[in-house]
């Protein structure tokens, strides 16, 4: 056992856990300059997908103003970031929370760049994956020092007990955020250093806003789940492992 019973219990009460420190700051160097490689590589081949284009009721110039930007399964296209779901510290803590077989779902790096960084609404990403059993956890990386105004998680804790439902917009078919359901009094800012990481679960409600700030926020998050997980996207076929989906940790 990696975590404390402690930080255990936590976990299962609120659906989420502030862990600490996972990469050195040599691997923090590494991390961000391959980041930011990638991301110049992404520019010139047409841009990473604009999360914040597709927040519809963030007003009309949501997509000139924000920019939350993603490049998803950086696992596919760098060979640091390969090895990064890989990392053994952080298996360790996701075998503690679902056990001691590991597939990653997928990874994705997500930038908010200075001044102009886009929000991701309130929401639940298992709204999205529609996965079974719907016992996924994510690891949230920071590349960069994160405080609420550059767009450090919040969490509502206790929301991953029940799936919520999330409107979908009837033009583009997008999941709405969910922000008039939620008690936005009970959000907790998970503000940490750079190389710091926290974990929750694939129904907690999270939210992060937008980055007005002169700092960029640059953050990875890596979406665990064990092998038979099914989604409804797949039409409930078990999704197989593959290069995209390898398994991680096989202890049985
Ligand atoms: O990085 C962000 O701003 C949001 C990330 C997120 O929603 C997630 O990792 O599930």
């Amino acid at each position: 056992m990696t975590l404390t019973q402690e930080q255990l219990d936590a976990f299962h009460a609120d659906g989420y856990l502030k862990y600490g420190q996972v990469l050195s700051s040599e691997e923090l160097d590494l991390y961000r300059r391959e980041y930011d490689a990638e991301f110049a590589k992404a520019n010139e081949h047409g841009g990473p997908t604009n999360l914040a284009a597709r927040a519809e009721n963030r007003g009309s110039n949501a997509a000139t103003e924000y920019r939350m930007l993603q490049i998803l399964n950086m696992c596919e296209r760098n060979i640091h970031f390969r090895r990064l779901v890989y990392n053994a510290k952080i298996l360790d803590v996701i075998e503690d929370l679902i056990g001691p077989n590991i597939m990653l779902f997928h990874d994705q790096a997500l930038f908010k760049p200075a001044h102009h960084g886009g929000a991701v609404t309130w929401h639940q990403d298992n709204a999205y994956w529609k996965c079974r059993p719907a016992n996924l956890v994510s690891c949230w990386i920071t590349l960069d020092d994160v405080v609420k105004e550059n767009g450090a998680m919040q969490v509502i804790p206790g929301t991953q007990l029940k799936p919520i439902w999330h409107e979908k917009s009837a033009s583009s078919g997008l999941l709405l955020d969910v922000e008039k359901l939620v008690d936005t009094s009970k959000a907790v800012v998970c503000e940490m250093p750079a190389g710091h990481c926290m974990f929750h679960h694939c129904q907690t409600l999270h939210y992060t806003q937008p980055n007005e700030t002169p700092n960029q926020r640059r953050a990875f998050a890596i979406h665990f789940m064990i092998p038979g997980t099914t989604s409804e996207h797949a039409h409930l076929k078990e999704m197989p492992v593959g290069f995209n989906r390898p398994m991680l940790r096989m202890r049985s």
